[in-house]
């Protein structure tokens, strides 16, 4: 059985570090939110993501104080006093608290993967989307739309969700746009894909998040995210253009 903490001394010794794991966790987790801002809030999806990684930071500081202070306190205030050479008291085991530190961990494994696979299925949409391939190569990106366009720089609708294909041409690249949150890696022999729907106009990096050889540092090409008019607007211009030069080959 768990021996709860009979005499009044004991039950002060985990009050103290009861309050203390509390505080420490509260400034911990402000402290690693701050150093670890998350800028994404382009796209639909990085909302979800954000979430979940915070909730995590949260839970990273509870664990970080729950070990920490209980031991820097036994260390501290049950240490060996001077000229106190007696033995200390002899403890075999404790089934209930062995119990209990399998279970608690084990139930938040699964409570997070659950949330996890919630926040994933959010982070996917599907249905009605704009189509585009994006080829990573040693070292920069290509682009081409369903309908034949190719360009050197990526255009998408905003508010529009978007289903973008990945391939590789010959290492493993990694296609990350900061402002909208999620990488995706691109591998040589299959198509991987990513459903972002950006909510924000701008223009934005595509960076390569994989690192894959000497000029990885400038794999990047640029993102524009337009309202939809202008979208067509250059999808159309676009393909009177490379129309223009089909016909004159
Ligand atoms: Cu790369």
């Amino acid at each position: 059985m768990l021996k709860l903490p009979q005499s009044y001394s004991d039950r002060k010794h985990f009050l103290i570090v009861g309050a203390l794991v509390a505080i420490v966790t509260v400034a911990l987790g402000f402290f690693l939110l701050a150093i670890l801002p998350i800028k994404a809030q382009a796209s639909m999806q990085a909302e979800p993501i954000k979430w979940l990684f915070q909730l995590h930071l949260w839970l990273i500081a509870f664990l970080f104080a729950l070990v920490v202070v209980f031991m820097l306190y036994a260390l501290f205030v049950f240490r060996r006093r001077k000229n106190d050479d007696s033995e200390g008291e002899h403890f075999e085991g404790n089934t209930a608290l062995e119990v209990i530190w399998t279970v608690v961990p084990l139930v938040l494994v699964v409570i997070f993967s659950f949330i996890g696979l919630r926040t994933l299925q959010d982070a996917t949409s599907g249905g009605d989307e704009v189509q585009v391939k994006a080829e990573g190569f040693q070292w920069s990106w290509a682009f081409s739309y369903p309908n034949g366009v190719t360009s050197a720089e990526m255009v998408l609708p905003v508010n529009k969700p978007a289903l973008i294909t990945l391939q590789a041409r010959d290492v493993i690249h990694s296609f990350w746009v900061a402002e909208w949150g999620p990488k995706q890696d691109l591998v040589p022999g299959m198509t991987t894909s990513l459903h972002i729907t950006p909510t924000k106009v701008g223009e934005f990096q595509l960076k390569c998040a994989e690192l894959c050889g000497l000029s990885h540092w400038s794999m990047a090409a640029t993102v524009r995210v337009v309202p939809e008019e202008e979208y067509t607007a250059w999808m159309d211009a676009k393909l009177a253009e490379q129309n223009l030069q089909t016909a004159s080959r």
